[in-house]
């Protein structure tokens, strides 16, 4: 696979994904969307990953979608095109996890696409905001739905109607973000829980990540009901087998992904 913004680097069965305009701070360009997109396409299909960990450098995670390329579009250029919906959404359909491991600037288009991941691991750096009204626009991939729903009605209003940005520990305080790392441990300690994660039953990671999900769209008892069926579901693999034995008997599971 080569791209040319985006770098991929494996880690064993941990796939670390950069974004790499750092010129630009990572703005989202459609030509990186489309890349990523591609990427995640090739690694929902590919055995030897596991996980993906998605960040960007030092300074941005991504700075938003590229304002530069939007500036000139018309309305019916957006709404005919369904402007880049389909490469944004790649990631929330990918079901492997993903970790964003976020240090400097995620506004815009890159909270958004950090809130797509599974969890969020925020460097000390890390500054999360929706500033598209300062652009005469409003937050178009999820910024107020999604974050609405993570940080609660009060602190998303403030955050899209003031372009206010947060600090990695008022996100985590307020349930954006899973954890706050130092700077300079962000990417191992992502990449140690990507281990963590890709070291268990792939089938069973995927159940629980889809169980989680589920509570995201569906009434608690539809989402209990989702949750109990999937649980039931477990009791047919083999890796549930493995993984109560090797508890009884005191020794490491050994999971084969069936
Ligand atoms: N787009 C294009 N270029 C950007 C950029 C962006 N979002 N952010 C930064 N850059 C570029 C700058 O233009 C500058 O380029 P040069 O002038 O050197 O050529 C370079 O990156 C360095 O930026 P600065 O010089 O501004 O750096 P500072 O440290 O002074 O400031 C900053 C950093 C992050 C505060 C500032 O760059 C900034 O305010 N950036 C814009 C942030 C922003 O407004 N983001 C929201 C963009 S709107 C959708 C999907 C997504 C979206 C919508 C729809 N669909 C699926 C339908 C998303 C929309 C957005 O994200």
């Amino acid at each position: 696979m080569s791209f040319e913004n985006i770098i991929l680097e494996p880690h064993g069965k941990v796939m670390l994904i950069r974004l790499n305009r750092p010129k630009a701070l990572n703005a989202l360009s459609p030509a990186l969307t489309k890349e990523l997109g591609t990427a995640l396409d090739q690694l929902e299909h590919d055995d030897n990953f596991a996980v993906v960990v998605l960040t960007g450098d030092e300074k941005a995670f991504a700075a938003g979608a590229d304002i530069k390329v939007m500036k000139d579009l018309s309305y019916m250029d957006v709404y005919k095109a369904d402007f880049i919906t389909d490469t944004w959404e790649r990631i929330r359909t990918f079901r492997k996890p993903t970790i964003a491991a976020v240090a400097g600037y995620a506004l815009g288009g890159g909270c958004e696409l950090a809130m797509m991941c599974d969890f969020i691991l925020a460097a000390e750096s890390a500054k999360f905001g929706q500033p598209e009204i300062n652009l005469g626009t409003i937050p178009g991939a999820g910024g107020t739905q999604r974050l609405t729903r993570f940080v609660g009605k009060s602190k998303a209003m403030e955050m899209v109607l003031t372009a206010r940005m947060i600090d990695a520990n008022e996100a985590e305080r307020c349930g954006l973000v899973s954890r706050v790392i130092p700077n300079d441990k962000l990417i191992e300690e992502a990449l140690a829980v990507a281990q963590k994660i890709a070291g268990l039953s792939m089938p069973i990671v995927m159940m629980a990540k889809d169980a989680v999900n589920r509570s995201y769209e569906v009434s608690l008892s539809e989402g209990i009901h989702f949750e109990r069926r999937l649980f039931h579901s477990t009791f047919a693999t083999e890796d549930q087998k493995e993984g109560m034995n090797a508890f009884a008997e005191k020794r490491k599971p050994v999971f084969k992904n069936k």
